[in-house]
């Protein structure tokens, strides 16, 4: 990537948005590129950017689209840009992408939800209408994340089949930038927070495409409160700072600026927030006390928007969440648009900041055969090198881009995987080995084990900072009548990871029951209001006996789109709120538990 850094704009850097309509057309042959319509589409329709055509369309065949994908649009250029290096920077591209320039190839990508820029200039006529085309291909194997297959149905058609749950919504999802940044710039900086004896040392280390002096300047409510000048890295102190948290998000104000001859040439300002995490024993610790993580796992997931960014949903969910009283959630199953992290920054949100690693388990009954221990032996295949060569430049990129952000306070590396056999652990050693080296702040690495994947057969929590568990004891195991089972089974697998003696902590990352708004039930039954309550309850009785459980995201914070199948009625219904973000009943049982711990 060219640059992890967020577009603004101030005295050396422009930007605007290239959001909006676009041409469209799909490729069912992958005949485009030999044909040409990398310089013009034959037939395209139109397409919003950022949109997502399944949520669109009314037909079924386009709906499950599987397979390549054009996107094209006219911009202009004008010629007072000519000394500015130009730039198109996608949010994200689902989940892989090549663009061109008036017909030049200018770069690609892979991997859906994370940003990438790509320079333009060489190509771009000035005082003239330009174009941008891109080719997106949305499908699923096991050599890229998230993972799946893909069935080629009767008709010919290619049918994506994934190895998770959720509906795989594909295009451009997120904001498009169209930059003019100086020839020199800053293209990333990292920091570091040490707190002691009243004082706040800032470490920095500025990535840029150039050799230069950096002069770094902290500012208090607009008031100069340190200063530096040096190479890319040094350090700042300040005294008394006043610190971020869920309850006091404060921000300070930092600017960078590029000194080339001692004459300014770039400059990039963001808001930071000063705080540590850190886990000692087992608790988790920010700014050096004891926090309880309380919230959801999440998706980017709405009617009619798909997964496309949208910044009143944004707003709805943090609203939502602050009024059940939660502090943190899971940017399950894959880093979300930059803008959910500046509003958790804004709003006072912890998050357990997740790559997009889900489904490297073979299993298109969702998670079942795994929970089942049933072992696929999905990391002896051949395909292993090439996945795990993809999964570390995510981890890298996810790393680049949020490492910044106070509310990002872990980050994990896998939802689900096999994880019960030796090649499962191989695979993932050195995934963590890899991702350990990359964080400057060093925030604790964890990923979340599936159900099955209990004390006695599990080979992954010893990798993980804190272990996350995923657990469906009283929904797909021993639901309903059954739920005086599942308590003693949940009750076991804890007994079980007491017994190991582990001394970390453990957040429940993922729980809950699939519960539908109208249904009511006394006595309850699976499915309704009630039963969402009672499971609940159960798993919040059980947890006050555990003190090493130091956090419980419900799953999910709202209903969700998933494939069709006989165990989803509409999508996923275990959301606290509606797919249109209305509390369901649990919502208010949450509410006042939530406010009342701390
Ligand atoms: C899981 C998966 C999640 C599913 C959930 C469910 O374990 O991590 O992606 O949505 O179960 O509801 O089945």
């Amino acid at each position: 990537m060219e640059s992890a850094l967020y577009p603004i704009q101030n005295k050396y850097r422009f930007n605007t948005l290239m959001n909006g309509t676009w041409q469209f057309e799909t490729d069912p042959n992958s005949v485009g590129l030999d044909e040409g319509w990398n310089k013009e589409l034959p037939d395209p329709e139109e397409m919003p950017v950022p949109g997502t055509f399944a949520e669109l369309t009314t037909k079924r065949d386009r709906k499950y689209y599987t397979g390549d994908f054009w996107y094209q649009k006219d911009f202009f250029i004008p010629s007072f840009l000519k000394k500015k290096e130009l730039y198109i920077r996608f949010g994200s591209v689902t989940h892989r992408a090549k663009v061109f320039i008036n017909g030049h190839e200018v770069g690609q990508h892979e991997g859906g939800f994370l940003p990438f820029q790509v320079k333009i200039s060489n190509y771009i006529n000035y005082d003239q209408t330009n174009r941008v085309t891109v080719l997106v291909n949305n499908e699923l194997s096991e050599k890229a994340i998230p993972c799946g297959t893909e069935e080629i149905l009767d008709n010919g058609q290619k049918l994506a089949q994934p190895y998770f749950d959720f509906f795989n919504y594909s295009g451009i999802m997120r904001n498009v930038w169209l930059l003019a940044l100086p020839q020199s710039q800053i293209t990333n900086f990292k920091l570091n927070y040490q707190l002691a004896n009243n004082k706040a040392t800032i470490t920095y280390n500025i990535e840029a495409n150039n050799n230069a002096e950096f002069k770094v300047t902290l500012f208090d409510n607009q008031k100069e409160v340190a200063c530096a000048t040096s190479k890319n890295t040094s350090s700042l102190t300040i005294k008394n700072p006043h610190l971020w948290s869920p309850n006091d998000p404060y921000s300070y104000k930092i600017k960078i600026e590029m000194l080339e001859d001692g004459k300014t040439v770039d400059e990039y300002t963001d808001k930071i927030g000063i705080r540590t995490v850190k886990i000692v024993n087992d608790k988790i610790l920010l700014n050096n006390h004891p926090i309880y993580l309380k919230g959801f796992g999440k998706h980017e997931d709405f009617n009619v928007l798909g997964k496309a960014v949208n910044e009143s949903i944004i707003k709805r969910d943090y609203e939502c969440m602050k009024w059940i009283g939660a502090n943190c959630f899971r940017s399950s199953h894959y880093p979300y648009a930059e803008e959910w992290y500046q509003y958790a920054d804004k709003y006072g949100f912890l998050i357990i900041d997740e790559v997009p690693a889900v489904g490297l388990n073979r299993s298109i009954t969702n998670f079942l055969n795994v929970t089942n221990s049933n072992q696929s032996h999905f990391f002896a295949s051949k395909t292993v090198p090439e996945l795990k060569k993809v999964h570390e430049q995510e981890i890298k990129e996810m790393i680049d881009r949020d490492q910044r952000h106070p509310s990002v306070i872990a980050w994990s590396l896998f939802n689900e995987p096999e994880s019960t056999t030796q090649e499962s652990y191989d695979y993932f050693k050195d995934i963590f080995a890899f991702a350990r080296k990359l964080d400057p702040q060093n925030r604790p690495y964890t990923g979340t084990l599936v159900m099955g994947s209990g004390p006695k057969v599990d080979k992954l929590h010893p990798l993980c900072d804190f272990v996350c568990l995923n657990r469906y004891y009283g929904w797909y195991v021993a639901g309903g009548p059954e739920i005086v089972n599942a308590k003693k089974m949940l009750e076991d697998e804890l007994d079980g990871w007491q017994n190991l003696k582990l001394n970390k902590p453990f957040v429940f990352t993922e729980f809950g029951a699939d519960t539908l708004s109208s249904s009511h039930r006394l006595p309850d039954e699976m499915w309704s209001q009630e039963y969402q309550n009672e499971y609940y309850q159960m798993y919040f009785d059980i947890f006050k006996k555990y003190p090493f459980i130091c956090g419980e995201l419900v799953w999910n914070f709202a209903d969700f789109k998933t494939s069709e199948g006989i165990m989803r009625v509409g999508g996923n219904d275990k959301g606290i709120f509606t797919r249109d973000r209305e509390p369901k009943d649990i919502a208010f049982t949450l509410k006042k538990r939530w406010q009342q711990l701390n």
